[in-house]
């Protein structure tokens, strides 16, 4: 039997919506381009890096831009993503998600939080939640991006816990992916038919129990 000793979070979609506020900022992006950006296609940039998803965003929209110019573009596109971050309030946390987090640190449990974006500090910081993580690890951390497993590895390595004994809460298929990659169990937050590959799928992340860590 594998006993969990660190439960390790990603932010964006398993925390806190901030998907939504990435969504109006390539919206705004993509209007100012001249093209329009649907709910759709807005789909394929969930959970990939920042110029992933400009790269992806640009194609979209049959752009084609230099280096420097794709640089000014993403650098655009995350000042709005910061103007409306800021205005994010504590309780736009996920319900019952505090409390989950909360309930695995009275049980000995250690927690991280693994995050690609670039903001997850300021972001855990306006929820007030900063100081509930052992350990953060965030996209100017590592290099190579989720379904890469570096940023879970050094999340582990961070908590020092070892990969086999860490679960991972993930809502995109590339984080299911580098959880596994890891060597780690993972709970998929979200759609059954997308996270098929994660040990257990769970609609909401605070529906997941901590009597569930026992039938991973
Ligand atoms: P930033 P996560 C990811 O966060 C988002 O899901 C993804 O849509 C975003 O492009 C990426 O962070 C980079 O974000 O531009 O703020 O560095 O799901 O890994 O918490
Ligand atoms: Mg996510």
């Amino acid at each position: 039997m594998i006993l969990i000793k660190a439960c390790i979070f990603d932010l964006d979609g398993v925390i806190v919506d901030t998907a939504h506020y990435h969504f109006l900022a390539w919206r705004r992006l993509a209007g100012e381009l001249g093209f329009e950006l649907t709910p759709n296609d807005n789909e394929r940039l969930k959970g990939v890096s920042r110029m992933e998803s400009l790269n992806i965003l640009l194609q979209m929209g049959g752009v084609i831009a230099s280096e420097q110019e794709r640089e000014r573009l993403a650098n655009k596109k995350n000042g709005w993503f910061r103007e409306y971050v800021e205005q994010m309030l504590p309780e736009q946390i996920y319900p019952g998600v505090k409390q989950l987090i909360g309930d695995m640190k009275a049980n000995g449990l250690k927690v991280g939080l693994a995050s690609s974006s670039k903001n997850a500090k300021r972001v855990i910081q306006l929820l007030h939640i900063e100081s509930e993580f052992d350990a953060v690890v965030d996209g100017s951390m590592i290099v190579n991006a989720k379904p890469h497993p570096e940023i879970f590895l050094l999340a582990a390595d961070l908590l020092e816990v070892a990969p086999e004994y860490c679960l991972v809460f993930e809502d995109a298929e590339a984080g299911v992916e580098a959880a596994l990659r890891a060597g780690m169990k993972c709970v998929g937050v979200g759609n059954h038919r997308q996270l098929k590959n994660a040990n257990k799928v769970v609609a909401k992340t605070a529906q997941f129990q901590l009597s569930d860590l026992t039938d991973l």
